[in-house]
């Protein structure tokens, strides 16, 4: 089994490129933005409580996220491995995330940062705002928070990765193709 971190500020394009990253190496993609979204479509208790949370760009507390992936950790059957996409988001999910992998005999392989400047991340959210109505998109200040949210409480993971060998930072700034092959060239590197 391999496992990855899809790493970035919010528009970077983890999403984007973890849709094709995961077809073409064989990897379950665990998006913990989309499970939580899905649970608003649906109405749940658990989406209800969440909603306000990711409407005003907050994080969703650590126990919610873990927990959804506790519940997936055992379903790579027939997948090389994982690619975790927006999460972890905190260095507690981190630590949290290491655990449940290394209980079953897996770790992370490498994280993989899309560099992306604060201009580019606020154009490309705003016009994402048109096409999904997410109302984390809509507002300027809510990205704004995001963005800040990122850097106090998900960007201090860089360093705690970084000392264990596994941040691999690229380039996020380009055609999505162009991306994709960034990103697929550091990967088959460790794919075999
Ligand atoms: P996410 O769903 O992870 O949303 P995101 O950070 O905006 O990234 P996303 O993957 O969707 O966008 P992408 O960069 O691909 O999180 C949403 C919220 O959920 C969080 O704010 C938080 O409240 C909550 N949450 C999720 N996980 C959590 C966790 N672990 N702990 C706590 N809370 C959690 O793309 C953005 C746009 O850019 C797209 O429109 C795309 O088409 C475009 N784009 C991508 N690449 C491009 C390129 N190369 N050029 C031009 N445009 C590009």
């Amino acid at each position: 089994m391999v496992n990855f971190l899809i790493f970035g500020p919010p528009g970077s394009g983890k999403g984007t490129q973890s849709v094709r990253l995961a077809e073409k190496f064989n990897l379950l993609h665990l998006s913990t933005g989309d499970m939580l979204r899905a649970e608003i479509t649906a109405g749940t208790d658990l989406g209800k409580k969440m909603s306000l949370i990711m409407s005003k760009g907050e994080l969703v507390p650590d126990e919610v996220v873990i927990e959804m992936i506790a519940v997936k950790i055992d379903s790579t059957k027939g997948k090389a491995g994982f690619l975790f996409d927006g999460f972890p988001r905190t260095v507690a999910q981190t630590v949290a995330l290491e655990k449940m992998l290394n209980e079953r005999g897996m770790k992370i392989d490498s994280m993989l940062v899309l560099d992306v400047d604060h201009d580019e991340l606020v154009k490309r959210l705003i016009a994402r705002a048109e096409l999904s109505g997410r109302p984390d998109d809509k507002d300027p200040k809510v990205i704004e928070n995001r963005i800040d949210v990122y850097r106090e409480k998900t960007e201090p993971i860089i360093d705690y990765c970084s000392k264990k060998g596994l941040y691999q930072p690229v380039n996020g700034v380009g055609s999505i193709d162009d991306i994709f092959v960034r990103l697929a060239e550091h990967m088959s590197k460790i794919v075999r």
